[in-house]
């Protein structure tokens, strides 16, 4: 679909992960992401997000509209269970151009979806919260498990939330210096893990990081 893939920094300054985001010092939506510190101005990434600063500070838009994916490792103070790890993976996407929509939102990431999972699984928009986002929405799809019947993976909800997206807010735009009045776009940021989960069948996050070579025996196409 034509987009730059970049990546970025794991060991990232405070000022691309919260303050470029949106998230001044002090701002309560931190508490959503709970953070390992290196020093007060160094941390672990808790998203990829600060990938959308990286990239707007250094775009040309005389060269064309703005089009990347930034996949990549993130980590939170998270407690671990089957749907949540506190080291991740994270995809980015940002879309910046003149006269860009949510309906261009909606239909990219509806085009993903069922290019990844097919028919058989239904996505649907929630509204949602975001600093750097507005509006902006979170994307749930079927519980592979229960096939949204309710079940332990998806909490009996039926839904695993697999995204979260939205229009980027005008301070993301000004403070990498682009011109929020001519320049918009979405954003969106996936958790591939939790894609795999979906598309192998698998029913605890952990399990990818325990090094278990019963289970990763699975994935070897040497093994076979
Ligand atoms: C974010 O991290 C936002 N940066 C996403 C975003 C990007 C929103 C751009 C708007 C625009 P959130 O905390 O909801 O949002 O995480 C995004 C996805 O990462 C979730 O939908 C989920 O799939 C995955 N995720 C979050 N926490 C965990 C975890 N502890 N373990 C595994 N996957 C997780």
């Amino acid at each position: 679909m034509g987009y730059e893939v970049l990546t970025g920094p794991e060991v990232e300054e405070e000022k691309y992960n919260f303050e470029m985001m949106n998230l001044p010092k002090d701002h309560p939506a931190r508490d959503m992401q709970d953070t390992f510190y290196l020093t007060n101005d160094i941390l672990m990434r808790t998203q990829t997000s600060p990938m959308q600063a990286r990239t707007l500070e250094k775009h040309d838009f005389s060269q064309g509209p703005l089009k990347m994916i930034s996949p990549g490792i993130v980590y939170r103070r998270d407690t671990d269970d089957p749907t949540h790890s506190h080291q991740f993976h994270q995809v980015e996407g940002l879309v910046i151009d003149e006269h860009i929509t949510m309906a261009d939102l909606k239909g990219t990431l509806i085009t993903m979806t069922h290019e990844i999972f097919g028919d058989k699984f239904d996505i649907r928009l929630r509204p949602s919260y975001f600093p750097f986002t507005e509006p902006s929405v979170e994307v749930d799809v079927t519980c592979f498990n229960c096939m949204g019947k309710g079940c332990d993976v998806c909490k009996h909800t039926g839904w695993i939330e697999v995204l979260g997206a939205g229009m980027v807010h005008p301070n993301v735009l000004k403070m990498a210096g682009v011109d929020p009045d001519v320049y918009g776009g979405f954003a969106f940021g996936l958790g591939p893990d939790r894609f795999a989960m979906l598309q192998y069948g698998v029913t605890d996050i952990r399990d990818f990081y325990l090094n278990d070579v019963r289970f990763l025996n699975q994935f070897d196409k040497r093994s076979n």
